[in-house]
């Protein structure tokens, strides 16, 4: 009977134990400082393309590069919809061809609010949110 008791209190803590082991990964991903964000749209104010298209954007995150699906002229927006970490640059860039593309900007990404590139003549905006898309 004893010996039983003494099983079934070591069964107890195993599974505590392995309880914990299995707790300490989510506590972990809320106190991170990797928190994520949600880059939601982006807009071309001024394009640095001449041409009655205007631009062909694509941002540069840390999870990968993300390109509008057509041409972009001013005042153009297109949904974005990419999870990045927040912390970290995001670059945008004017694809261009044959000629090389163009370094519109970077900005780095906070609890929430606007990107802003500006450069090479040209301003686009991207809006983000706190949280994973
Ligand atoms: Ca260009
Ligand atoms: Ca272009
Ligand atoms: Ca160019």
């Amino acid at each position: 009977m004893k010996s039983h008791l003494v099983k079934g209190l070591g069964a107890l803590v195993a599974v505590a134990g392995l309880a914990l082991v299995a707790a300490a990964p989510a506590q972990g991903v809320e106190v991170s400082p990797l928190a994520s964000a949600c880059i939601t749209s982006l807009t071309v104010h001024e394009s640095e393309d001449w041409g009655a298209d205007g631009d062909e954007p694509f941002l540069r995150t840390n999870t990968g590069t993300w390109s509008a699906p057509g041409s972009m002229d001013n005042g153009s927006t297109a949904a974005v919809n990419r999870t990045v970490d927040t912390g970290t640059t995001v670059e945008a860039w004017d694809s261009d061809s044959p000629d090389p593309n163009d370094f519109i900007g970077s900005d780095t990404v906070g609890s929430g609010g606007t990107l802003t590139f500006r450069g090479d003549d040209a301003h686009y905006t991207a809006a983000y949110r706190a949280g994973a898309c």
